[in-house]
């Protein structure tokens, strides 16, 4: 990896795993397809935050295939900084396949032994991660396996050391780890997150709290700095120690949710980082993340800038 070898690095770097996507449509005589497409919560994260003109990058390792390929080619399209991430050539970029019914979508993955899951605090390049002024990484950079879930650690440890904020997406992925172990990592690593980004339901089965209020505050008392609880079409509970808002949803024609809650965490970081306070940037999130629930696919639909402020000219 290239550790010490960028010329500027960008202001937000996402440590995490990228996955081709396949999503599910039916046609009108009723049989399915998948309409491919990419996917994986940090690369979501760092489309969004592109999008809307943060200077982003991504720290993972990728396949030497075509798929690993076709990632490079997103990122570097989206004016995301590609030199954080490492191709191997023994281990493949994984896949995995959306679905679609009554209760919502669900994930079919493909990923064990991936490349991404060899990412480790040996291989990590802590030194340029650290320069960054915002890492953000999630429950899923850490349940992939020990050796990412090290180097999660390894890198929060070395930002905050160095002065620099971590924004942390508590995304519960129970086909990855149980949920005794689920909790144990995700309350530790709360404690260490200047920006945590849980959703509901998750957040709901993790501190078996009930009211947004009550989680917000037990993630609070856990040490987060500002806690962002996306609550979907029921907006968002948005804290920090002084303040706490309540943002309204947004009424839209969604037909896939898929990566809404990614777009939702790359937009508030964007924002928060250009100096926005934390109703606006709630605010902002909440239409950017509306807005990608309108089109199929975690990525295709992400709104850039103008249009969340065309949106949000048009609603509020
Ligand atoms: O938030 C959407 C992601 O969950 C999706 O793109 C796939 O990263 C993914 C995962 O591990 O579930």
């Amino acid at each position: 990896m290239s550790d010490n070898q960028q010329t500027q690095v960008p202001d937000i770097i996402a440590i995490g795993e990228p996955l081709l996507e396949f999503n599910q449509l039916v046609r009108e005589d009723g049989t399915a397809h998948y309409v491919p497409g990419f996917g994986g919560d940090t690369s979501n994260f760092a489309v969004a935050a592109a999008r809307q003109g943060a200077g982003v990058g991504m720290c993972t390792r990728l396949g030497e295939d075509s798929f690993g390929d076709e990632f490079m080619q997103l990122w570097q399209r989206e004016g995301i900084d590609t030199a954080l991430v490492d191709r191997d050539p023994a281990a493949p970029t994984a896949i995995y396949f959306v679905t679609h019914s009554e209760a919502g979508h669900a994930f079919t993955y493909f990923r064990a032994g991936s490349a991404a899951s060899h990412l480790s605090p040996d291989n990590a390049p802590l030194d340029t991660l650290k320069q960054a002024k915002v890492v953000h990484l999630s429950a899923i950079t850490q349940a992939i396996s020990t050796t990412s879930c090290d180097a999660a650690f390894a890198a929060i440890d070395a930002v905050r050391a160095n002065g620099g904020k971590i924004s942390y997406d508590t995304n519960l992925r129970l086909k990855l780890w149980p949920l005794s172990r689920a909790r144990a990592i995700i309350h530790d690593t709360v404690a260490h997150a200047d920006i945590c980004l849980p959703s509901l339901d998750e957040a709901r089965q993790l501190t078996q709290l009930e009211e947004p209020e009550a989680i917000v505050d037990f993630y609070l008392e856990r040490g987060a700095g500002i806690v962002a609880l996306k609550m979907g079409s029921e907006g968002a509970l948005i804290a920090d120690g002084n303040a706490r808002h309540r943002i309204a949803g947004f009424a839209v024609s969604s037909v896939d949710a898929t990566g809404a809650g990614d777009t939702f965490d790359g937009a508030f970081v964007s924002m928060i980082l250009a100096g926005n306070d934390l109703a606006r940037a709630g605010q902002y999130a909440n239409a950017a993340a509306a807005l990608s629930t309108t089109g199929y696919g975690a990525v295709t639909p992400i709104p850039n800038r103008s249009a969340v402020e065309d949106f949000l000219a048009k609603r509020v």
